[in-house]
């Protein structure tokens, strides 16, 4: 049983954030109106609020992975949760990570800013930059003449892990990554290992036009001195995995959010504003009774690689897999400049599906917008880029909406929704200012009452799904897995 130290002071504070009112009537099933008109936006704010302060509260002003704010936010859920001990059960999955400790780089004999890798060893190393081909992602990009050398290469295509990991079979002593967007530093990136530790060497990230500055130096001749020293931290973070008592557990609509926020900003949009929807969903459905499981996670980990969920679905054997009949996952759900987005689970749009009651989610959420919410939607690629990913390649069918991220409004998209086209639908994406004070309410009370509809519906009954088939999930999804991992989403998120 999982017990932080820090859960006491977390249940005096769930008290400030959202005070649990007494409960009502037991004996009534759940429906999208009971569960939609018990959602409100006074208590969403208020959870949003009590997060942006738990951020605040902290020196780095976040709730990144191994934070503190992320494990107040943590400690935050579970007090309230376990207000329910007659409704839902709780577990804490540890997920071990390692995220990168300090890193103290200094090139041409100037100290730069530079940030340890998560995944990446610690230590400390010294030698010339060596310029890597292309992407490095082929054992062929990288020199053979530069045996104890800093390989230098640009983040993007394949994972960084396979990057590091030929650069030290081609003799590499440490890697210097540099980013492939101009957004920072690679502060709290993350190479997906597929290898053993030992396969690895230090690892720092520094920015894009810096990383290129430097590879410009090197291939012109220039001989540049690299000084890197690193240290790296394993960690233990929880997904919080919370189920009805109540409820077939054979038949369990899975609903899920992440729980931590990159290391720029207090998260509150990304994505508070869908772990906090899912908490207020918690509490509200507990006046009701309900015909198939329902169950609720919050991932850690999404902001370094879909860590949580990944290691979460990994450990599920196919017979729990099988349970699962559909995985809702929430991010981004009050973005300023909104747009109401459900992914594309029927490939109509993108031509990119995912497996069976895939599609049957994307309609669910599209009924809810055209005839009870009365707004327009749009669709967006099926990419893999939140929580769901893991959940699809593992053949569960799965659906979910957004709001939008650091994508730009298009004309097309100004005449359905308003706002600002040309404009991010997110401006603070990943920013400091991605707090309470620019989240759109009104765009917010739309989505959480999707969530509370999705919800409600499918703890109901499954009959719009079609039946469950492995046989057909699987072959579905190996076809898609390929595709997958080749969509633009995807690759930004390597
Ligand atoms: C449950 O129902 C009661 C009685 O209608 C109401 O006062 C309360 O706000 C509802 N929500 C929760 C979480 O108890
Ligand atoms: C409780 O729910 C049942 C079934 O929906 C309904 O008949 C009854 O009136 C409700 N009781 C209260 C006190 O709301
Ligand atoms: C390795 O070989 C390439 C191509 O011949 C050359 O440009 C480069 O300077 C060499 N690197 C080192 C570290 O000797
Ligand atoms: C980086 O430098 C600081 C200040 O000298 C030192 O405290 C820290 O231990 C160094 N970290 C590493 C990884 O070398
Ligand atoms: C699958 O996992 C569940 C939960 O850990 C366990 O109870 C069950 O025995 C496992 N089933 C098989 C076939 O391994
Ligand atoms: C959709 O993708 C499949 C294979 O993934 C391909 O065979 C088919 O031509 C594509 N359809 C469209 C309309 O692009
Ligand atoms: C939906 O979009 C149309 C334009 O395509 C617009 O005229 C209409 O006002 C929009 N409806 C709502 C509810 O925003
Ligand atoms: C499951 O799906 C496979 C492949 O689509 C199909 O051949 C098989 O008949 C289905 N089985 C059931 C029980 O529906
Ligand atoms: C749906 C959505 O935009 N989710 C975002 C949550 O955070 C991750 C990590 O930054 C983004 O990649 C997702 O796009």
């Amino acid at each position: 049983m999982w017990k932080s130290i820090t859960v006491v002071a977390a249940l005096a504070a769930a008290v400030e954030g959202a005070a649990v009112e007494s409960r009502g009537n037991y004996t009534a099933l759940v429906s999208s109106e009971l569960l939609r008109n018990s959602v409100t936006i006074e208590a969403l704010a208020a959870k949003a609020k009590h997060l942006e302060r738990l951020a605040y509260d902290t020196p780095t002003n976040n709730r990144v992975i191994g934070s503190e704010g992320h494990q107040a936010t943590v400690d935050w859920i579970t007090g309230i949760i376990e207000q329910f001990p007659d409704y839902y059960t709780i577990s804490h999955q540890g997920v071990p990570l390692n995220i990168g400790g300090s890193a103290n780089v200094t090139i041409l004999g100037e100290p730069t800013t530079a940030y340890a890798v998560g995944f990446a060893p610690g230590g400390s190393v010294s030698g010339k930059l060596a310029a890597v081909k292309n992407l490095g992602c082929d054992a062929s990009d990288h020199p053979t003449n530069a045996t104890g050398s800093i390989f230098l290469i640009s983040r993007g295509s394949c994972v960084s892990g396979q990057k590091v990991l030929l650069a030290k079979k081609a003799g590499a002593i440490g890697v210097l990554i540099y980013n492939n967007v101009d957004e920072g530093n690679l502060d709290g990136y993350s190479l997906q290992r597929i290898g053993a530790e030992g396969e690895y060497v230090p690892t720092a990230g520094i920015s894009l036009g810096y990383g290129k500055g430097l590879a410009a130096a090197v291939s012109g001749g220039l001989a540049v001195p690299v000084t890197l020293s690193t240290t790296s931290r394993d960690i233990i973070t929880y997904n919080i995995n919370v189920q009805t008592i109540a409820g077939d557990p054979d038949n369990v609509i899975h609903v899920s959010g992440h729980s931590d926020s990159v290391g720029s900003g207090p998260g509150i949009n990304d994505n508070g504003s869908g772990s906090i929807s899912l908490l207020e969903i918690a509490i509200q459905l507990t006046n009701f009774t309900v015909n198939n499981a329902v169950r609720f996670s919050w991932w850690t980990g999404e902001e370094i690689g879909l860590l949580g969920a990944d290691y979460y679905v990994t450990h599920l054997n196919q017979t729990e897999k099988d349970k699962i009949r559909l995985l809702l996952d929430f991010d981004m759900m009050a973005s300023p400049n909104y747009a109401f987005q459900i992914y594309d689970g029927d490939g109509s749009a993108f031509n990119l599906t995912g497996a069976p009651g895939s599609a049957e989610a994307e309609h669910e959420f599209a009924h809810y917008f055209n005839d009870i919410a009365k707004v327009n939607h749009t669709e967006i690629e099926f990419d893999g880029r939140s929580d769901y990913g893991p959940f699809l390649e593992a053949g569960i069918a799965a659906g979910g909406i957004a709001c939008g991220a650091e994508g730009l409004k298009t004309q097309e998209e100004f005449e359905l929704f308003g706002g600002a086209s040309g404009l991010a639908y997110d401006v603070n994406y990943h920013e400091d200012g991605d707090n309470a004070n620019n989240l759109n309410y009104d765009a917010w009370i739309v989505m959480a009452q999707a969530i509370a509809h999705s919800t409600a519906t499918y703890a109901v009954s499954f009959d719009s799904l079609p039946p469950r088939n492995s046989t057909a999930i699987k072959s579905r999804a190996a076809k898609n897995l390929f595709k997958y991992k080749q969509s633009p989403g995807y690759l930004k998120m390597i």
